[in-house]
């Protein structure tokens, strides 16, 4: 009869285990936002009546500022790039210079260092001037390319749940191996 009292303890161990593993991780998931992109300038799904000479993007938290890190690319109907030299940024804000005077659909891809270190990234269009003098795209379809580098949340939700259930396994095997020991 002490055996049971005795193996009693090792499952309360298991369930303290998986309830520590998940309040870890529902600590961790709003720790995982990312800091968001609020504005932009032009506005998402806007109309100008021409290209501007720059794309302003307004995000909720200071981006981290290290060459290279930050890119925004702006394309045509065509494909054509008409981001001008690297985007510049100043704490919330970063502006990309454009060239050119591309009318029609303009694409907005984006991708910044969130200011907790990970890297963040989107797109969005505008249309400027006359959408039926877009340039047209040439044959071959290029948006293979939509598929961007950044990690998305769900990257770090998967990583957290696999480690609980890591530990999870662990603290089972352990429990097991304690309880045949006791058994021997
Ligand atoms: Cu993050």
């Amino acid at each position: 009869m002490s055996t049971r009292t005795r193996s009693r303890r090792p499952r309360l161990l298991v369930i303290l285990g998986l309830v520590l593993g998940l309040a870890g991780t529902a600590v961790a998931v709003p720790a995982v936002a990312h800091d968001e992109l609020l504005a932009s300038d032009p506005a998402a799904d806007s109309e100008v009546a021409q290209l501007p000479d720059a794309v302003t993007l307004t995000y909720s938290g200071v981006l981290i500022d290290e060459p290279g890190v930050n890119a925004i690319s702006v394309t045509d109907a065509a494909g054509t790039e008409l981001a001008d030299g690297s985007p510049v940024l100043d704490g919330t804000t970063v502006t990309q210079a454009l060239t050119g005077d591309s009318q029609g659909p303009i694409t907005v891809r984006w991708r910044v260092v969130s200011s907790d270190g990970h890297p963040v990234s989107g797109e969005f269009s505008f249309t400027a001037g006359d959408p039926a003098a877009a340039p047209t795209a040439p044959s071959e379809t290029t948006s293979a390319e939509t598929a961007d580098e950044g990690l998305p949340p769900v990257f770090w939700i998967v990583v957290a749940v696999v480690v609980v259930a890591g530990v999870a396994a662990l603290i089972v095997a352990l429990v097991a191996a304690s309880r045949r020991r006791t058994e021997d």
